[in-house]
């Protein structure tokens, strides 16, 4: 069993990786400064249901049977923080969440550029040396994105992709072309990791995640422990926002073509996939990179997904294609591979009519407090 600490752990995925560990034997703590929360109200949105802060939620757990979980509340950006959560719970392995997450805000302004920049490589520069400093030993399991591949004309490889020329062979990473700001300061994140492997030997899982959906991580119907579920324009993913859409009765938000197409998975799946590779660590001196997804699907199909299932409980369910805000390739080839979670044990969870149904009964049930003005902001990549 090992000694997690997750940093961004009152994310939408931090907090329930923290009890999904914690329930499997792990001994978990959490570190967050409630950055995202902050961000959310600043851009005049809220999660469909309130999330309470760490502490709350860390004695729910255990009102519930669940074991201690350390909470450790600060900004992971300021050297001081992460090394004394470092000294103070001596990690085996570090999940590394604590980023501005969302592309749309990363395309805001220059404020929020500079923000997401500099945040976002902060922490992992800190992250590198708290592990060289006070936990050599320690595994470092960094969030990626697919998104850092971009949607390239030809196969997506798992992170490296072996190159001849002028008669000579030699392995690189694959080539990176992000689609926002967001996106790129991921892209820094791997060179970053890729040159401290290289100069410490630091041990390195980077996860190329694909847009995650769900409500429920864990078999708990405890509202104060589910996820911070948004939708709004800036922080909610793609088919959450259209399950509130479609639980409100507005529109489905296509944007474009609506070829976009991308790598999904349940959030079941992502606590799987992290839970199976923190219990499977690379050797010392490697970047072992896992592209981390399930069903690859593009827009257009997730909204008929999305309609099919309202139909199935009598919601007549509208699309609409929206003039595209974002600057991305509408219809393009897309066929990255995914085996190396699935070789170490992914039980894939693929998406379905009873998943979406299931959803739809979620939303609706919290239909009041979806604010209909957070939906559609018109962020434009192009400012
Ligand atoms: N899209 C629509 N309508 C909407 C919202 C999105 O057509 O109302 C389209 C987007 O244009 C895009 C696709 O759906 O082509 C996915 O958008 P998204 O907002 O679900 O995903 P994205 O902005 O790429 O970011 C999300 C998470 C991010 C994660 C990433 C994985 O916010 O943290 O890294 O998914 S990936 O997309 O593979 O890079």
């Amino acid at each position: 069993m090992a000694r997690v600490l997750i940093l961004g752990g009152d994310g939408y995925l931090g907090w329930p990786t923290a009890m999904d560990l914690s329930g499997k034997g792990h001994q978990v703590a959490v570190a967050d400064n409630y950055l995202k929360r902050d961000l959310v109200r600043r851009v005049g949105a809220k999660p469909l249901i309130d999330a309470p802060d760490l502490h709350q939620r860390a004695s729910r757990w255990q009102q519930i049977g669940g074991a201690d979980i350390a909470v450790f509340e600060g900004d992971l950006a300021k050297w001081e923080f992460m090394a004394d959560c470092f000294k103070a719970f001596l990690p085996d392995a570090i999940v590394h969440y604590a980023e501005q997450p969302s592309a749309p805000f990363s395309m805001m302004d220059r404020a929020a550029a500079e923000l997401t920049l500099l945040n976002n490589l902060g922490v992992t520069l800190n992250l590198v040396y708290c592990v060289r400093e006070f936990a050599p030993e320690a595994h470092i399991i960094k969030l990626g994105t697919m998104g850092e591949y971009g949607t390239p004309n030809i196969d997506i490889e798992e992170g490296w992709l072996e190159v001849e020329h002028n008669g000579r062979k030699a392995k690189f990473l694959y080539p990176r072309q992000a689609g926002s700001l967001y996106h790129t300061t991921k892209v820094h994140d791997t060179d970053l990791l890729w040159f401290y492997v290289r100069t410490f030997g630091l041990r390195v899982t980077d996860l190329m995640q694909g847009p995650v959906y769900g409500y429920k991580a864990i078999d708990t119907n405890d509202p104060g422990l589910l996820p911070a579920f948004h939708y709004d324009e800036v922080f909610g993913t793609v088919l959450n926002r259209f399950i509130v859409q479609a639980a409100k009765g507005v529109p489905l938000t296509v944007y474009g073509a609506g070829g976009q197409t991308r790598g999904y998975l349940n959030i079941i799946d992502t606590l799987q996939c992290i839970r199976l590779v923190v219990e499977n660590p690379p050797p010392h001196g490697e970047l072992r990179i896992l592209n981390q997804f399930v069903d690859v699907l593009s827009v257009n199909e997730l909204a008929d997904l999305v309609v099919a299932a309202g139909r199935r409980i009598g919601f007549n369910v509208e699309v609409r294609s929206y003039p595209n805000p974002r600057k991305e390739m509408e219809t393009h080839y897309y066929n990255p591979k995914n085996t190396g979670l699935r070789e170490l044990g992914l039980e894939p969870h693929p998406l379905s009519e009873g998943v979406l149904v299931d959803m739809l009964e979620f939303a609706t049930e919290h239909r009041d407090n979806i604010d209909e003005s957070a939906i559609q902001k018109n962020i434009l990549w192009s400012g």
